[in-house]
């Protein structure tokens, strides 16, 4: 399937998200009709773990001098794995080394630093930057982003959000670079709200228009190199949002969700219809149709594995389902894709500034502390 001399991605990172764009990478040849790619060389912070990790993942060389990578004339594609504090002056590197850019989310740890590299990357249109918000290719969401811009719910009125994780419920749990402000930018907030308030712009196509939100930290601080160290962001986050359509949405995020090991549930509901999505359940999409008749009505649980639905009939046959790390590779297709028409890719960094935009006014939120007492006090 692949055509034409590979394009060589480098890719800076190698934990968790390392390894999900390593399979990625891997894959997207082999089942999408995308340009060839190579994985070429594997950068990370240590010379011995990087070397045994791009053995492992599959990556030609390794390197611990990311700058050096970067510049290299037979590197097309740099892929930004790192945490959020490092994102912008590789991605501005790797823009202006004329690479194609690959950043995890979110897309920066401020608006500054977005905004930066959106300008950048809108004043370099023949080269390929996006934001990995991949719950958009997860089959099931791009089939309701389909059944929403087909009008099928008719104007939206109401979207709840909410994705919790509890992996942080224990205060015993030790400190990681995710609850440094330094590294992180934010907590939850950030790292899972990003995602939510993504999902609600892409699949609305509206954009967000108010913010009031709050935020808090339940464990104050966690073990590390023993002592303990203070936390310096969100364990959970909420927020109420305006959409330009005349709707509103709603979301609570959180890591400390006891019992929640990922789970990312959405619900809309439009003048004429309705959606419900459950991450646990990913291959399937409920849809209620206000217009079925009054005895009939009710939501139906869509299988999401035809050929005819999103990215399923690249895979399998009917009825074979798929699993959460084909979001990575339905990513990159799009990428690629976007490469080969010379277009920008989607979600652009302009869509990554947006959300953080969103994240800083609920921050801001947070800090004024909205709250109202009830008029009466509670007895
Ligand atoms: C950790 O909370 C995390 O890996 C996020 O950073 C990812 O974006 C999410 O998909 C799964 O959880």
């Amino acid at each position: 399937m692949p055509q034409g001399k590979p394009l060589r991605v480098a890719m800076i990172g190698h934990a968790f998200m390392g390894r999900a764009h390593s399979q990625a990478w891997r894959n997207v040849g082999a089942f999408f009709d995308v340009p060839a790619v190579e994985l070429g060389v594997l950068v990370g912070r240590e010379a011995e773990r990087s070397a045994a990790a791009a053995d492992q993942l599959g990556w030609a060389e390794s390197s611990t001098d990311w700058r050096s990578i970067v510049a290299r004339e037979d590197i097309d594609i740099v892929d930004v794995c790192t945490p959020g504090a490092s994102h912008a002056e590789m991605a501005i590197a790797a823009l202006e080394a004329g690479k194609h850019v690959v950043v995890e989310k979110p897309l920066a740890n401020s608006v500054e630093d977005a905004e930066r590299l959106t300008e950048l990357s809108a004043s370099l249109p023949e080269q390929a930057a996006i934001v990995n918000f991949n719950y958009r290719r997860v089959p099931a969401l791009a089939l309701a982003k389909r059944v929403v811009d087909d009008g099928r719910l008719g104007a939206i009125r109401q979207i709840r959000g909410a994705y919790l994780q509890d992996w942080l419920s224990d205060p015993e749990a030790p400190m990681t670079w995710r609850l440094r402000k330094e590294e992180a930018g934010s907590g939850v907030l950030g790292d899972l709200g990003s995602h939510v308030t993504d999902l609600i712009r892409h699949l609305t196509g509206e954009s967000i228009t108010t913010v009031a939100g709050g935020l808090q930290t339940f464990v104050p601080e966690r073990p590390s190199g023993g002592g303990r160290e203070k936390v310096t962001v969100d364990d959970a986050a909420w927020a109420t949002l305006g959409l330009s359509g005349g709707g509103v949405a709603r979301f609570d995020v959180s890591r400390v969700a006891l019992g929640r090991r990922n789970g990312l549930n959405l619900e809309i509901y439009g003048e004429r219809g309705a959606l419900r999505f459950d991450l646990e359940r990913l291959n399937e999409l409920e849809f209620y149709d206000g217009n079925d008749p009054d005895d009939l009505q009710g939501f139906r649980s869509i299988l999401v594995t035809e050929a005819s639905q999103p990215y399923a009939g690249n895979w399998w046959p009917s009825g074979h389902i798929l699993g959460w790390e084909h979001t990575f590779t339905h990513q990159f297709a799009e990428f690629l894709t976007a490469i080969r028409e010379g277009r920008q890719a989607n979600p652009s960094f302009a869509d990554g500034l947006a959300v953080q935009r969103v994240l800083d006014a609920v921050e801001r939120s947070a800090a004024e502390d909205g709250r109202t007492l009830p008029s009466r006090p509670d007895p």
